[in-house]
């Protein structure tokens, strides 16, 4: 009964301490968002992300302050036609790296609050599987600065 007592309270520390050491398994590099042009209400963020443990994690969600939600896209041709998908979620397998770009996986900001200026940083929070929340602070850059988007579809 004893060996109890003592056992609970340190098997929830050892949870509580790997939990924190996972969250730096992710490395996050060069992120970046597309500006929003005009009255646009939605906008897309990129960027790589870095499994640096031995363990497969998963991208689950994102939020901002600055949209009322934020999804995990990808592109599917559909014909002749390149739509945006939502997804679950984003595989980054143990020692490896995914790449959100342009054309592929990305980030959908929906609803934006402010529009994205070229210049500005804004807010965004991933939330991973095991690795739990990493916030970035995502650099926004002009559409000319990056490669064409193809043409897309929102299914309504
Ligand atoms: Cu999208």
């Amino acid at each position: 009964m004893k060996l109890k007592t003592i056992l609970f309270p340190a098997a929830l520390a050892a949870a509580l301490c790997a939990r924190s050491v996972l969250a730096a398994d992710i490395t996050v590099t060069d992120p970046f968002a597309r500006a929003s042009a005009g009255a646009a209400s939605t906008g897309a963020a990129f960027m790589t992300l870095k499994n640096t443990s031995a363990t497969d994690d998963r991208l689950v969600g994102a939020s901002s302050p600055i949209a009322a939600s934020a999804e995990l896209h990808d592109h599917i041709k559909d014909g002749d036609i390149v739509r945006m998908r939502s997804v679950p979620e984003i595989d980054v397998p143990a020692g490896g790296a995914v790449a959100l770009k342009p054309g592929g996986l990305h980030v959908m900001l929906i609803g934006l609050k402010q529009p994205l200026r070229e210049g500005e940083e804004v807010p965004l929070t991933l939330t991973f599987a095991r690795a739990g929340t990493v916030i970035v602070e995502v650099p926004v850059k002009s559409a000319g600065e990056m490669p064409p988007m193809p043409e897309m579809q929102h299914p309504r």
